[in-house]
């Protein structure tokens, strides 16, 4: 267990690795400052820029890997999303190994007061090296008509749109003036796919096409696509059928 503030960034990263690679998460660190430099006023986080954060994404293994095990274990009626309380139940794990640091931990889901996002995370995921942020200005000369609102995507470079962004760590304490920014991939160059994802984003994110925009080694098993196009007041149905066949295997085990 690392318990001292004087622990490298360096360090603290491989041990956030450690706790959440293996259940299905990518960890990526970044500096304040780096997405500071990006966001207007209101989103502006408070820390000295070389502060410590850390981006956390879901990939399509946390399914099997997190969520299953963890509605597994608990009584989930009652609960508000368990997707939400599963990640915040890993993200309380990793706040535990580190007694010494004090931790903020944001979700994607986190408003403020003036019911802003806490956190951007498709800026956090593009300043930490990990997914490049499509958006409007990307697309020069620009595409459509003025009063359009175009809403901008992440993409993966193994997984396409099939990830989602979970939320950040704030390491209030420790600061890394040696880490280096690397760009995240630049997966889409051409400007006709690029409005091809934007138009597939904003205007049919139903049916899944945005999130094949490239070439992907893992997505989503028909079961998670299932859970996630289920609206969240009716998934208790397939968090019990979870439930009920990890039942059958263990008794079938003994
Ligand atoms: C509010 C919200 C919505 C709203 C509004 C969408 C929007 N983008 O504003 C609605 C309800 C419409 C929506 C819908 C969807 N959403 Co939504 N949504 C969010 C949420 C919670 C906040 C987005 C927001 O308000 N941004 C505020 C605006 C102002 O930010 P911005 O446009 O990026 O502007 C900033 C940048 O431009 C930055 N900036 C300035 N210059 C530069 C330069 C560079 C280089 C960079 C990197 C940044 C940068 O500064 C600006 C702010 O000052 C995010 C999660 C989160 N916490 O970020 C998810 C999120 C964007 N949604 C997501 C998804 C998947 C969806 C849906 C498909 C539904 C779903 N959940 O399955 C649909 C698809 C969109 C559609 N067609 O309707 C994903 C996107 C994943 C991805 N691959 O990018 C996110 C990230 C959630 C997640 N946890 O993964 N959503």
């Amino acid at each position: 267990m690392a318990s001292s503030t004087d622990l490298s960034a360096e360090a603290v990263v491989s041990a956030v690795r450690s706790n959440l690679v293996d259940v299905g998460f990518e960890v990526h660190p970044f500096k304040i400052g780096w997405y500071n430099e990006y966001v207007d006023k209101p989103y502006v986080l408070p820390y000295d820029p070389d502060t410590l954060a850390v981006l956390v994404i879901s990939t399509p293994r946390m399914f099997e890997e997190a969520f299953k095990p963890f509605v597994c274990r608990q009584h989930c009626e009652g609960i508000k999303d368990p997707i939400d309380e599963c990640v915040a139940h890993h993200f309380k794990l990793v706040k535990e190994n580190f007694p010494a640091i004090e931790i903020e931990a944001i979700h994607d889901f986190e408003l403020d007061l003036n019911r802003r996002p806490k956190i951007l995370v498709q800026t956090a995921g593009h300043v930490a090296g990990a997914v490049f942020y499509y958006q409007r200005k990307d697309v020069v000369p620009d595409h459509w008509s003025e009063n359009q609102k175009i809403y901008g995507v992440s993409v993966h470079p193994k997984y396409g749109g099939w990830f989602a962004f979970r939320g950040v760590l704030i390491f209030k304490t420790i600061t890394c003036p040696e880490l280096v920014k690397t760009a995240p991939p630049d997966v889409i160059t051409d400007r006709n796919k690029r409005i091809e994802l934007l138009e597939k984003y904003n205007m049919h994110w139903e049916d899944w096409s945005f999130r094949d925009i490239i070439p992907v080694t893992d997505k989503y098993s028909e079961e998670q696509k299932v859970y996630f196009a289920t609206k969240p007041g009716e998934r208790q149905v397939i968090v019990q059928k979870i439930k009920n066949s990890a039942d059958n295997t263990s008794e079938q085990g003994h």
